[in-house]
């Protein structure tokens, strides 16, 4: 084993802050810590294990899909320049999902190369706008102090990725053996709700006629999902959740459901005089859907500055910061206590009104389902609809469905923390990657990805599946597949009334050969009756140890 001083170091550091994995491309820059971990891992010696993706797009959105199944840090490394302009979108993705990840590389050299205005090429700059913080060592600091600063700013809420160059000899740096440092993480409490603050969300929360409680990312903490259940039960008040996360569990009676026959738009968002946004941001690509003038909005968040992303374009009427699985409780109890009899009695029966009209909406979601049972082309209601019943509640669903993702939210159920995962930020081709990631981290479990055909082609199929499969990490992947960019050309329609704009898949390939190439099972259906069955055949295949891809034909939208 080469004594890679600096590398062993940062090993030491990894250790600390209780990393895992490091999701890798490689480069000659990289050889020293990719050798080191290796020897590591073949002499019994502490340090993380290393897991090759032929692209480096799989690298980061691996590790996204495994921060969100584990909760650990995530370490990628790639290849210098060329391997951080390969993360691409992966990059926009983790910045929204707020992942505690650092990437390092080698900073191009030689260090004297320009730009055209004559400035020092600047590496970091490629990434500054996604990163919490980047830097370039400088000669003579301490690498121990550097990544673990780098650690401790990726760590701490609102977490977030981190990026660090490091000149060649650094990393290549076969100095004396000194004594060997340890590091320890350092982990700064999350910030605790005002109590003042809360005590008045409460009055207004509690005079509320028709509140709602709107989350986006709360449920990263899993204690915090049963929790929310506690303030929506107390409140008698609807729940309606991104689906980033199980935050609410979408089977229980406050969890709002909109009508199958509502196209564009909310009305619950609308018509709500009061809302209370936990943790949620407004998404890149957000519907012009505000809420009522008058409403109040008190937003709970462990990310209050939000980076340029007001809620509906309107500062809320209050705005606290805190750690929401702290805050939840707090809040919850401090209504309890503020709640006369006569207002108690009161929320009872609105309790029952909207759990009447939550069944009510699902009951019609379902029927519409099993209204298409053979209907032709197959549709995204009657295979969500099969999904649902074919999987257990330990499932976990990686799902990032464009323009069926509605009928995804309202069909498939999930219930317990933990056991749905889709993509905070815009960039297409994330689920194949991240449910890799999550199968990494739960190799009991079984990890199911959804995603329409342009997606799947986006998330790199071949590279994703190589990993799954040389690494173990069965998953399936369930394309809903619309033969286009479904979502683009219903944006299209909608505006130009433009019926075909040229964004069709037309001619598909065969995905399954795909899936073939790469040792997975692929089975292709376009008869709705069949789709059970092959749901069943590819869970049992992937429960058996291999991954695959089912190609769902739906009509071409
Ligand atoms: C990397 C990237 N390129 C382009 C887009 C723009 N875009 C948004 S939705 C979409 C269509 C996605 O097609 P598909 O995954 O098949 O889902 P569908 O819309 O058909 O449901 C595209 C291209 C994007 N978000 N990310």
């Amino acid at each position: 084993m080469e004594n890679y001083t600096t590398v062993k170091t940062i090993i030491e550091v990894m250790n600390a802050y209780g990393v895992e994995l490091v999701f890798f491309n490689p480069g000659i820059d990289n050889v020293p810590f990719l050798e080191t971990i290796s020897a590591c891992q073949a002499l019994g010696k502490k340090s993380p294990k290393s897991i090759l993706c032929l692209d480096e797009f799989v690298t980061m959105t691996a590790a996204q899909g495994n921060w969100m199944a584990t909760g650990k840090p995530q370490v990628v490394s790639v290849h210098s320049e060329l391997g951080v302009l390969q993360l691409g979108g992966s990059l926009h993705n983790v910045q929204w999902g707020r992942v505690p990840l650092v990437f390092f590389t080698e900073v191009q050299e030689p260090l004297e190369r320009r730009n055209w205005r004559d400035e020092p090429f600047d590496q970091g700059m490629m990434v500054r706008n996604f990163v919490k913080w980047d830097h370039q060592l400088e000669p003579g600091e301490d690498i121990g102090k550097v990544f673990s600063q780098a650690f401790h700013v990726a760590t701490t809420e609102p977490c977030g990725p981190v990026y660090l160059t490091l000149p060649r000899g650094v990393l290549w740096d076969k100095g004396k053996t000194s004594a060997p440092k340890t590091y320890q993480a350092t982990k700064e409490a999350p910030p605790k709700a005002d109590e003042n603050a809360l005590a008045r969300a409460a009055e207004i929360l509690i005079n509320a006629e028709n509140p709602l409680i709107v989350t986006g990312y709360s449920g990263r903490n899993l204690d915090a999902v049963a929790s929310l259940v506690k303030l929506a039960e107390t409140l008698a008040a609807r729940v309606m959740t991104s689906d980033t996360r199980v935050n609410f569990p979408n089977t229980h009676p406050m969890a709002a459901y909109l009508s199958s026959a509502v196209g564009f738009g909310n009305p619950l968002l609308t018509q709500a005089d009061v809302i209370l946004a936990i943790d949620y941001d407004m998404h890149y690509a957000a519907p012009t859907v505000s809420p009522d003038p008058g409403a109040k909005i008190i937003h709970i968040d462990i990310d209050t500055v939000k980076k340029g992303v007001p809620l509906w374009d309107k500062k809320p009427d209050m705005l606290i910061k805190a750690d929401s699985s702290q805050a939840i409780p707090a809040l919850t109890e401090i209504i309890k206590n503020k709640l006369t009899g006569e207002r108690r009695e009161q929320l009872k029966k609105r309790y029952e009104t909207l759990a009447a009209e939550h069944n009510k909406l699902n009951g019609e979601w379902r029927k519409l389902a099993e209204s298409h049972a053979s209907q032709k082309p197959i549709t995204s209601h009657w295979l969500s609809y099969c999904i649902d019943k074919a999987i257990d509640d330990d499932t976990i669903i990686v799902n990032q469905t464009i323009s069926p993702v509605t009928t995804v939210a309202h069909l498939i159920h999930r219930s317990k923390p933990g056991t749905l995962l889709s993509c905070p930020g815009g960039c297409i081709g994330w689920a194949p990657g991240a449910a890799l990631g999550a199968k990494l981290a739960s190799p009991d479990k079984t990890v199911i990805s959804l995603m329409g055909d342009g997606a799947f082609i986006y998330g790199c199929p071949e590279a994703t599946l190589w990993s799954a499969n040389f690494y173990k990490a069965p998953f399936l992947a369930i394309i809903y597949d619309n033969q286009g960019y479904g979502a683009i050309k219903e944006l299209f329609k909608e505006s130009y009334n433009v019926d075909n704009m040229g964004a069709d898949i037309a001619s598909p390939p065969d995905y399954t050969m795909i899936a073939r190439a790469n040792n997975a099972y692929g089975r292709m259906v376009d008869n709705p009756a069949e789709v059970p069955n092959a749901l069943q055949e590819c869970l049992d295949i992937v429960r058996g140890g291999q991954t695959a891809v089912l190609d769902v034909r739906l009509a071409s939208v």
